[in-house]
């Protein structure tokens, strides 16, 4: 059995990750494939209670650590229950965020040690890592925008602007790093533009 792809969205908030999520699936699906949509920090019964932990921590502030390992432990759950077993199966799967968010939001947000991510991705994955990331990009104020018309905020989303630039920023250096892995697609756009520029990077995987 041919493994399946692995194929993560990543970007700032309200740049369009859940909207094109499922247009990504109906365009893969469209042409036979099998694939299977999931979200960090999520994708299972534990690892969606360590996502309310996350975003909402009610009285207590969560330290930077327990934070970070929080993700990864999460994270540890997905790929073991999730992930992994999909792509063995020959199924391809769509992720919402994975870790360049990591990268992004602790190291580049909370300005944690990049080695020490990169310690905990090596022993969380092990070989795993995305085929193909799609990030998305927009300037900070249209995702934010976007995001307050939607209501209430939780804990990332309550972040100052200084916070969301760094994720940003962190997001465009990893793109430059990693161009074969990481595919920019602009999203300050009309949502047909931006899909017909994710099927342009998608169409050369299914052929
Ligand atoms: N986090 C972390 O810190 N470290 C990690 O390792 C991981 C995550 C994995 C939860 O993630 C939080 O966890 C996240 C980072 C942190 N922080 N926050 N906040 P999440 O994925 O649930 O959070 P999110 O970024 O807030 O998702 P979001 O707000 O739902 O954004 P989105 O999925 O990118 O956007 P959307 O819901 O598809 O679209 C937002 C609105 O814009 C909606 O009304 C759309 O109809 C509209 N939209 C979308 N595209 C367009 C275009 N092109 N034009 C106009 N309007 C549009």
């Amino acid at each position: 059995m041919t493994r399946g792809k692995f194929i993560t969205l990543e970007g700032g908030e309200g740049v369009g990750k859940s909207t094109n999520l499922n247009f990504i699936k109906g365009y893969l699906q469209d042409h036979g494939i099998a694939v299977i949509t999931t979200r960090e920090p999520g994708g299972t019964q534990l690892a969606e209670k360590m996502r309310l932990l996350l975003l909402d921590a009610g009285d207590e502030s969560i330290s930077e650590s327990t934070e970070l390992l929080l993700m990864f432990a999460a994270r540890s759950q997905h790929i073991g229950q999730v992930i992994e077993p999909a792509l063995a199966q020959g199924k391809w799967v769509v992720c919402d965020r994975f870790t360049d968010a990591t990268y992004a939001y602790q190291g580049g947000g909370r300005n944690m040690n990049t080695n020490t991510i990169k310690w905990l991705e090596n022993l969380v994955q092990g070989s795993l890592r995305p085929d193909l990331t799609l990030l998305l990009d927009a300037p900070v104020e249209i995702g934010i925008e976007r995001v307050r018309e939607r209501g209430e905020l939780d804990r990332f989303e309550s972040e100052k602007i200084d916070f969301f630039e760094r994720v940003r920023q962190t997001y465009l250096r990893r793109a430059e790093l990693y161009p074969d892995r990481i595919k920019l697609i602009k999203a300050n756009r009309p949502l047909s533009d931006v899909q017909r520029a994710l099927v342009d990077v998608l169409r050369p995987l299914i052929t």
